[in-house]
């Protein structure tokens, strides 16, 4: 077997501290080694290359060639008006918001991209073109069939039978993928938001059409010389971020439940311990699962599995990075090897055979790992493919999906023996529960009589959860890995606040133990603590991918339908955090959750600083209007307790912040009460 080479650095790069880099074990080990092996990684990027200033303030326009104009806030703020202006005069606030409105439209086309291939996999199932995709949950599409306006039901003969469901299946596939680019109308989703906000939104204007519109929309609202008021931009940014919260990343979930299953609550482990020495290590890196759960049953396979054994390894690891690693975690048990910032570490340990990615979040910089190691990096969209000449693209189609796949993890097993003898996978692995969702938390936490949400609510009536908190979203290289998600979480459950995690907070929570129902007893204040170990389950639920997020919005409405907690979203004790935010992904989720009524807290910085009028827009006129707002707070702790502040307060309007005394009501109590 090859050695391991071993490439030298040309020049002297500035090193991270690998315990100032990340608050993880296993991290700090692989950045140590990385650094002897004179591998640089982007922990040690992050020392040697500052960012802009003026592009962190969101002030640079460079929308025309003129440019780029750039507008820094000067160090003593500005005294009287803001004369601030670019070439062609747009204002800090019109730079702003123009360049916040284009983040917006590179998430919400990254998620409903993303959404359109799962419906166009779903529509090839629905007309039987793809043998190697069913529909594993029957239910689920029957359950959304009606929200497209799909009738599951027929009239034979005055009576109502169950319409034939393959033709059920052919209908909702050409209605999803209709959303996209459908002439008129309004999406179909939009209507399951509780009604008081489906309401705003029209009287706003802010219902999306169809979900490219809205991203087209923004793309040309921000050409140079077109809306220059940032608050008519801020409204197309609503209506396309509400088309991805609310259509493309809600679509993606429901199709890919009914195609590959809806999650169910299961264990599984987390961090780069759950790579195996004796074994092929395939990483899955990305978002689609189209591809991913593909690998999982081709890995699986008795075929490949003999294959690998008579190559010398004890059987196939899978585990992922990233959310295709939480599509796989959440439907299949297969452990994540870590978060976004661990991608260059997993191929660090030498221990990986092969790590296939597909779209989203993918370092261009793995190309450069892997030549340093025997791991063959393997691209299989035909939208993300890599300029270094060790990549290899196998590209994936949904028709010859499990051929694909077999091809892939084939390649993995016959570079099992390239290994170099330096492997060093590090021990840190925990155990999570992951898996859970709307339909998940109903059966968890619901009432079995009085409606779904009732003893949630319930709970958060009488004072034990003080409120729900969505903690979501990346890692960022400016700050300590992973410190701030877990900071913040463990604040939020000690002050009995419940949290529902998606994304890499979701894979963060899971390293530090925070998945488990035993974590309740450690890290929760007592009311939280007391319910989780009643019902048994973790004080931080695990629901999924960054597209999950349009979970976490179902779960906030059928919070609101099981009643005594307000009419809208807006009404209920939430908020949203991204502490550790960097994609653009996040900017359309946090957009999404203020324009659909909740407090939203982001760390590490946000790009509006340099343009104080339109700062205030975000974080205080929005509240009038759609009753959510965003946030900034680099202290996780203290924004933890913003959330909690708010928490509060909606507490206190709905009247229930304080607790109620459990009365012993005698007969002639009752009588007073009903006369
Ligand atoms: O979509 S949380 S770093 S992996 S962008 Fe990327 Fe951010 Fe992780 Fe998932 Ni989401």
């Amino acid at each position: 077997m090859p050695e391991t080479p071993i490439v030298k650095k040309e020049k002297t790069q500035k090193l991270a501290d690998p315990v100032a880099a990340s608050m993880d074990v296993a991290s700090q080990q692989m950045i140590r080694r990385a650094q002897e092996l004179g591998i640089d990684t982007i922990f040690d990027r992050a020392v040697s290359m500052k960012p802009c200033n003026i592009g962190t303030q969101g002030t640079c326009c460079k929308n025309c060639s003129m440019g780029p104009c750039r507008l820094p806030l000067p160090k003593d703020g500005i005294a009287g008006g803001d004369e601030r202006k670019g070439l062609c005069g747009a204002t800090a606030n019109t730079i702003a918001a123009r360049n916040f409105a284009r983040m917006v439209a590179g998430g919400a086309a990254a998620h409903s991209d993303h959404g359109r291939n799962v419906a166009e996999v779903f529509y090839s199932v629905a007309h039987k073109e793809t043998k190697d995709y069913t529909i594993k949950d029957p239910n689920k599409l029957l359950a959304i069939a009606p929200h497209f306006g799909v009738d599951v039901k027929v009239e034979v003969d005055g009576e109502m039978v169950d319409r034939d469901f393959d033709e059920i299946a052919r209908e909702v596939a050409k209605k999803a993928l209709a959303e996209w680019g459908k002439p008129d109308g309004e999406l179909h989703y939009l209507k399951r938001a509780p009604q008081p906000l489906y309401e705003r939104w029209k009287k706003l204007g802010v219902l999306p059409r169809n979900i490219d519109r809205e991203i087209v929309e923004i793309m040309h609202r921000t050409h140079m010389g077109v809306d220059q008021d940032y608050k008519n931009i801020l409204k197309q940014c609503s209506r396309a971020a509400i088309a991805d919260g609310w259509g493309g990343s809600m679509i993606a979930t429901d199709l890919q439940d009914v195609m590959f299953g809806t999650p169910y609550p299961l264990q599984s482990e987390a961090n780069l311990g759950v790579l195996k020495e004796d074994q092929v290590n395939i990483v899955i890196h990305g978002h689609e699962p189209v591809l991913s759960e593909m690998i999982v049953a081709a890995a699986q396979s008795k075929e490949m599995v003999d294959y690998a054994k008579a190559k010398g390894a004890k059987g196939i690891q899978l585990s992922g990075i990233c959310c295709t690693g939480n599509e796989i975690l959440q439907r299949h048990g297969v452990p994540p090897a870590g978060t976004f910032l661990q991608q260059e570490l997993a191929i660090i340990t030498g221990a990986v055979d092969a790590m296939v990615v597909d779209v989203q979040c993918i370092f261009q910089n793995l190309a450069n790992v892997a030549k340093c190691f025997h791991t063959k990096l393997i691209t299989t969209h035909p939208i993300a493919r890599m300029e270094q000449d060790n990549v290899l693209h196998i590209e994936f189609d949904e028709h010859h999906a499990m051929e694909d796949a077999k091809k892939i993890v084939t390649m993995a097993v016959d570079n099992f023996e390239n290994r170099g003898s330096e492997v060093m996978i590090p021990r840190q692995k925990a155990t999570q529960i992951a898996g859970f969702g709307v339909e998940s938390i109903e059966y968890h936490l619901g009432g079995s009589f009085r409606g779904s949400y009732y003893t949630l609510n319930d709970n958060i009536i009488n004072g034990r959860i003080r409120g729900i908190a969505g903690v979501v979203g990346c890692n960022n290289a400016r700050g300590r890995h992973n410190e701030a998600h877990i900071e913040m979480v463990k604040e939020l459950i000690k002050n009995d606040v419940i949290v529902l995690t998606t994304g890499c907070n979701g894979i963060a929570c899971a390293m530090e133990g925070l998945l488990t129902p035993e974590s309740a007893r450690v890290f929760c204040g007592p009311g939280l603590s007391e319910v989780c170990e009643t019902v048994g389950i973790p004080p931080v639920l695990h629901l999924g991918s960054c597209v999950d997020n349009s979970r976490i919005l179902l779960a906030a409405t059928e919070v609101v339908k099981a009643g005594g907690l307000g009419n809208d979203i807006g009404d209920l004790p939430a908020a949203g955090a991204a502490p550790e935010w960097m994609s653009e992904k996040a900017i359309s989720i946090g957009h999404y959750f203020v324009a659909s009524g909740v407090y939203t807290i982001f760390g590490v910085t946000l790009p509006v600083t340099g343009a104080p009028v339109f700062q205030k827009h975000l974080f205080e006129d929005l509240e009038k209007i759609y009753g959510g707002k965003w946030d900034l707070e680099v202290d996780p702790i203290k924004a933890a307790h913003m959330m909690i502040a708010h928490i509060d307060e909606k507490r206190k309007a709905l009247g229930i912040d304080k607790a109620r005394e459990r009365v012993l009501m005698t007969m002639e109590d009752r009588q007073k009460l009903e006369a």
